[in-house]
């Protein structure tokens, strides 16, 4: 039955047309029913805890749109926050951490500890897979965590930001200290992921947002060997299950990054020529992306043609169609409607 389901089929390697397709935070603001879970839920993480309501929401999308992929409802922070990270999420400020800026710090993590404390997230993944096997059999459960870099960015700076410049600046000064918080985060992250395929994911995702704001040498040390580690202790244990990896912004380093990390499909970000991407990659390698999240809210002509260009130039090959960033919480949902009747008539 898996085998069937056309998402799973393009990760793994397939040209599947009309393409497979599903949008990074479908699951969110722009939908009245999110809005509706979320001011109940009381605070984003206990919603992310609440495994009924964490199932709610990432089902949400496929009743609406009936989308080839449900990407677990959380956040790449759960992580920290599991590590024993203090982790609050201010109303429209987005995430606050306490900063880590010392070896005490980082050596008071509890890596061990990150299978116990996300257990309801791994309950959301096996309600989730309920839901979908009864409901929307073609549908394929995604599991995510963000890769070692960019989490630790948010670790070490303690929020958002344009350049992340205390972190980028650890990494350069201390990399041994750096060095020491990646470990940390390959080794949970690598748990939280096997917990997620244990309880039922299928396919899984590694978001690594920041991954272009380094130099090259960096990039390598940074991004490829610690997403290679993940990948291969992944495949270790589940060698079937289809790795997509998501290094924001990597430009000209996205052939290196697919080769080293064993990813079997690469999202591409919207600054990302897809044409480029198909001459850098196999042609065995599922290409994800890539619709600015601002045509989509324009709708109408722009929304057409880019997202025929982005057809016209994956066809033939293994292909998910996806935007290049997050949606947008302004995204109107007849929008979205419009761009799942395109995408399904094949461009
Ligand atoms: O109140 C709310 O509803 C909070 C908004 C929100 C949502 C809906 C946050 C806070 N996280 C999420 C869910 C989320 N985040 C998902 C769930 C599933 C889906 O895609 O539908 C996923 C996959 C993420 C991943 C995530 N969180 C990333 C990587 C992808 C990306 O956008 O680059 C990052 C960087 C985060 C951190 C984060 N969490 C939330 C915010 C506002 C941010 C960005 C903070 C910043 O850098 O300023």
């Amino acid at each position: 039955m898996n085998d069937q389901k056309p998402l799973l089929r393009a990760l793994s390697g397939e040209a599947v047309w009309p393409p497979p397709m599903w949008l990074m935070r479908q699951a969110g603001r722009y939908l009245p029913e999110y809005r509706e879970v979320r001011a109940k839920a009381g605070g984003f993480i206990n919603l992310c805890t609440t495994p009924e309501l964490a199932a709610e929401v990432t089902i949400q999308p496929i009743r609406r749109y009936g989308m080839d992929g449900a990407i677990l409802f959380s956040d790449i922070l759960m992580v920290p926050w599991a590590m024993g990270q203090p982790l609050r999420f201010a109303e429209g400020e987005g995430p606050i951490l306490q900063p880590l800026r010392d070896a005490a710090a980082i050596n008071a993590l509890e890596v061990g500890a990150v299978r116990a404390r996300a257990a309801p997230i791994f309950e959301t993944v096996r309600q989730t897979r309920a839901i979908i096997d009864a409901h929307a059999q073609k549908t394929t459960l995604i599991g995510f965590a963000g890769s070692p870099f960019t989490v630790a960015c948010y670790m070490v700076e303690g929020h958002g930001s344009k350049d992340f410049h205390t972190a980028r600046g650890m990494a350069f000064e201390d990399p041994a200290l750096f060095g020491k918080l990646i470990r940390s985060l390959v080794e949970s992250t690598t748990e939280y992921l096997l917990a997620q395929a244990e309880a039922g994911a299928e396919a899984l995702m590694l978001f690594d947002s920041w991954a272009g704001m380094l130099p090259p040498s960096q990039f390598r040390r940074w991004v490829i060997e610690p997403t290679a580690t993940i990948v291969r202790s992944l495949k270790r244990l589940h060698p079937s299950i289809p790795v997509i990896g998501f290094p924001r912004l990597a430009g000209p380093m996205l052939g290196e990054y697919v080769v080293r990390t064993g990813v079997n499909t690469v999202a591409m970000d919207t600054a990302m020529d897809p044409k480029f991407a198909a001459g850098a990659v196999a042609p065995t390698i599922g290409l994800q992306g890539n619709l600015d999240p601002l045509a989509l809210i324009a709708g109408g002509a722009a929304l057409e043609s880019e997202t025929r260009q982005i057809l016209a130039a994956m066809r033939g090959r293994p292909f998910v169609f996806n935007l290049g960033h997050g949606i947008d919480k302004t995204t109107p949902v007849e929008h979205v409607a419009q761009l799942v009747r395109l995408v399904r008539s094949g461009g």
